[in-house]
Protein backbone atom coordinates (compact mmCIF):
# COMPACT_ATOMS: atom_id res chain seq x y z
CA UNK A 1 0.00 0.00 0.00
CA UNK A 2 1.22 3.64 -0.86
CA UNK A 3 0.37 6.59 1.10
CA UNK A 4 -1.15 9.48 -0.91
CA UNK A 5 -2.52 13.01 -0.68
CA UNK A 6 -5.06 14.13 -2.52
CA UNK A 7 -6.69 17.79 -3.58
CA UNK A 8 -10.65 17.68 -3.99
CA UNK A 9 -12.58 21.05 -5.54
CA UNK A 10 -16.28 21.80 -6.79
CA UNK A 11 -17.35 24.93 -7.65
CA UNK A 12 -20.48 23.99 -9.36
CA UNK A 13 -23.79 23.15 -7.93
CA UNK A 14 -24.08 21.58 -4.08
CA UNK A 15 -20.49 22.06 -3.77
CA UNK A 16 -19.29 20.46 -0.53
CA UNK A 17 -22.20 17.73 -1.83
CA UNK A 18 -20.06 16.51 -5.04
CA UNK A 19 -17.08 15.99 -2.67
CA UNK A 20 -19.03 14.15 -0.29
CA UNK A 21 -20.04 11.69 -2.96
CA UNK A 22 -16.50 11.52 -4.58
CA UNK A 23 -15.39 10.78 -0.95
CA UNK A 24 -17.71 7.80 -1.28
CA UNK A 25 -16.63 6.88 -4.49
CA UNK A 26 -13.12 6.62 -3.59
CA UNK A 27 -12.68 2.95 -2.03
CA UNK A 28 -14.69 1.62 -5.16
CA UNK A 29 -11.67 3.11 -7.21
CA UNK A 30 -9.23 1.47 -5.33
CA UNK A 31 -8.34 4.19 -3.20
CA UNK A 32 -8.86 3.54 0.78
CA UNK A 33 -9.35 7.49 2.33
CA UNK A 34 -7.62 7.42 5.88
CA UNK A 35 -8.14 11.08 6.77
CA UNK A 36 -10.35 14.17 5.53
CA UNK A 37 -9.30 17.64 6.29
CA UNK A 38 -11.70 20.36 7.17
CA UNK A 39 -13.75 21.36 4.51
CA UNK A 40 -12.77 25.21 2.90
CA UNK A 41 -14.42 28.27 1.11
CA UNK A 42 -11.60 29.17 -0.96
CA UNK A 43 -10.92 32.24 -3.70
CA UNK A 44 -10.23 30.81 -7.09
CA UNK A 45 -7.02 30.75 -8.33
CA UNK A 46 -5.43 31.50 -11.69
CA UNK A 47 -8.84 31.90 -12.82
CA UNK A 48 -10.88 34.43 -11.39
CA UNK A 49 -14.04 35.11 -12.92
CA UNK A 50 -15.86 32.11 -11.40
CA UNK A 51 -17.56 31.16 -8.61
CA UNK A 52 -15.83 30.53 -4.86
CA UNK A 53 -14.74 26.61 -4.42
CA UNK A 54 -15.37 24.25 -1.44
CA UNK A 55 -11.73 22.21 -1.04
CA UNK A 56 -10.33 19.79 0.93
CA UNK A 57 -7.24 17.27 1.37
CA UNK A 58 -8.06 13.90 1.91
CA UNK A 59 -4.74 11.01 2.91
CA UNK A 60 -5.29 7.72 1.37
CA UNK A 61 -3.65 4.19 0.81
CA UNK A 62 -3.86 2.35 -2.85
CA UNK A 63 -1.93 -0.35 -4.06
CA UNK A 64 -2.49 1.36 -7.53
CA UNK A 65 0.59 2.35 -9.28
CA UNK A 66 0.70 6.71 -10.38
CA UNK A 67 -0.73 6.59 -14.15
CA UNK A 68 -3.37 3.69 -12.85
CA UNK A 69 -4.75 6.09 -10.06
CA UNK A 70 -4.77 9.00 -12.31
CA UNK A 71 -6.89 6.92 -14.75
CA UNK A 72 -9.16 6.18 -11.35
CA UNK A 73 -9.40 9.42 -10.49
CA UNK A 74 -10.67 10.62 -13.76
CA UNK A 75 -12.69 7.89 -14.04
CA UNK A 76 -14.65 8.94 -10.38
CA UNK A 77 -14.63 12.90 -12.09
CA UNK A 78 -16.86 11.58 -14.47
CA UNK A 79 -18.86 9.51 -12.56
CA UNK A 80 -19.53 13.10 -10.55
CA UNK A 81 -20.11 14.38 -14.23
CA UNK A 82 -17.43 16.15 -14.79
CA UNK A 83 -17.17 16.85 -18.53
CA UNK A 84 -14.02 18.32 -20.85
CA UNK A 85 -14.23 21.72 -20.64
CA UNK A 86 -11.96 25.05 -20.49
CA UNK A 87 -8.72 24.32 -17.90
CA UNK A 88 -8.85 25.75 -15.09
CA UNK A 89 -12.22 26.60 -15.26
CA UNK A 90 -15.87 25.93 -13.72
CA UNK A 91 -16.01 21.96 -12.29
CA UNK A 92 -18.04 19.65 -10.42
CA UNK A 93 -15.02 17.73 -9.27
CA UNK A 94 -11.69 17.86 -10.11
CA UNK A 95 -9.38 15.67 -7.85
CA UNK A 96 -5.48 15.92 -8.45
CA UNK A 97 -2.72 14.12 -6.85
CA UNK A 98 -0.73 15.98 -4.54
CA UNK A 99 2.05 13.44 -3.10
CA UNK A 100 2.72 9.59 -3.96
CA UNK A 101 4.72 8.48 -1.20
CA UNK A 102 8.22 9.91 -2.29
CA UNK A 103 7.77 9.24 -5.76
CA UNK A 104 8.66 11.80 -8.17
CA UNK A 105 6.89 11.93 -11.59
CA UNK A 106 7.44 14.00 -14.07
CA UNK A 107 5.73 13.09 -17.57
CA UNK A 108 3.77 14.61 -20.48
CA UNK A 109 0.70 12.98 -18.48
CA UNK A 110 1.51 13.94 -15.36
CA UNK A 111 3.30 15.58 -12.78
CA UNK A 112 4.08 14.42 -9.29
CA UNK A 113 4.47 16.19 -6.54
CA UNK A 114 1.76 18.41 -8.03
CA UNK A 115 3.65 21.41 -9.60
CA UNK A 116 1.72 24.06 -7.97
CA UNK A 117 1.48 22.55 -4.49
CA UNK A 118 3.77 25.53 -3.03
CA UNK A 119 1.70 28.23 -4.69
CA UNK A 120 -1.42 27.57 -3.87
CA UNK A 121 -2.94 28.43 -0.11
CA UNK A 122 -6.42 26.11 -0.79
CA UNK A 123 -4.00 23.20 -1.22
CA UNK A 124 -1.46 23.94 1.66
CA UNK A 125 -3.65 24.71 4.51
CA UNK A 126 -6.06 21.92 4.45
CA UNK A 127 -2.67 19.49 3.99
CA UNK A 128 -0.93 21.31 6.67
CA UNK A 129 -4.07 20.25 9.11
CA UNK A 130 -3.29 16.58 8.34
CA UNK A 131 0.06 16.68 7.77
CA UNK A 132 2.34 19.94 8.46
CA UNK A 133 5.83 18.37 9.63
CA UNK A 134 5.81 16.51 5.96
CA UNK A 135 8.50 17.09 4.14
CA UNK A 136 8.10 17.69 -0.05
CA UNK A 137 9.96 14.73 -1.73
CA UNK A 138 12.16 17.61 -4.11
CA UNK A 139 12.52 20.61 -1.95
CA UNK A 140 12.49 19.09 1.68
CA UNK A 141 10.56 22.28 2.59
CA UNK A 142 7.75 21.06 5.18
CA UNK A 143 4.17 21.85 4.33
CA UNK A 144 3.57 24.25 7.22
CA UNK A 145 6.97 25.65 6.00
CA UNK A 146 5.51 26.06 2.27
CA UNK A 147 2.29 27.97 3.67
CA UNK A 148 4.70 30.36 5.53
CA UNK A 149 6.70 30.52 2.44
CA UNK A 150 3.67 31.29 0.05
CA UNK A 151 3.71 34.40 -2.40
CA UNK A 152 -0.47 33.24 -2.82
CA UNK A 153 -2.33 35.55 -0.64
CA UNK A 154 -5.87 34.02 -1.77
CA UNK A 155 -8.17 33.48 0.95
CA UNK A 156 -8.98 30.17 2.48
CA UNK A 157 -12.07 30.32 5.16
CA UNK A 158 -12.48 27.07 7.38
CA UNK A 159 -16.11 25.98 6.99
CA UNK A 160 -17.32 25.29 10.33
CA UNK A 161 -18.98 21.58 9.40
CA UNK A 162 -18.62 19.36 6.91
N1 LIG B 1 -8.51 24.64 -9.00
C1 LIG B 1 -7.98 25.10 -10.11
C2 LIG B 1 -7.80 26.51 -10.39
N2 LIG B 1 -8.13 27.36 -9.30
N3 LIG B 1 -8.92 27.73 -7.12
C3 LIG B 1 -9.40 27.25 -5.97
N4 LIG B 1 -9.67 28.10 -4.98
N5 LIG B 1 -9.60 25.93 -5.77
C4 LIG B 1 -9.35 25.01 -6.74
O1 LIG B 1 -9.54 23.79 -6.52
C5 LIG B 1 -8.83 25.48 -7.99
C6 LIG B 1 -8.63 26.87 -8.14
C7 LIG B 1 -7.55 24.18 -11.17
O2 LIG B 1 -7.76 22.88 -10.89
MG1 LIG C 1 -6.77 21.13 -10.17
MG1 LIG D 1 -7.31 18.15 -12.07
Amino acid sequence: MKRIYLSLGSNVGDRRGHIRRALELLPAAGVGVRKVSSFYKTEPVDFAPQRWFVNCVVEAETDLLPLQLLKALQTVERQLGRRPAVAKGPRPIDIDILLYENVVVRSAALTIPHERLAERRFVLVPLGELAGRMRHPVTQQTVLEMLHDTPDTSQVIRLKSE
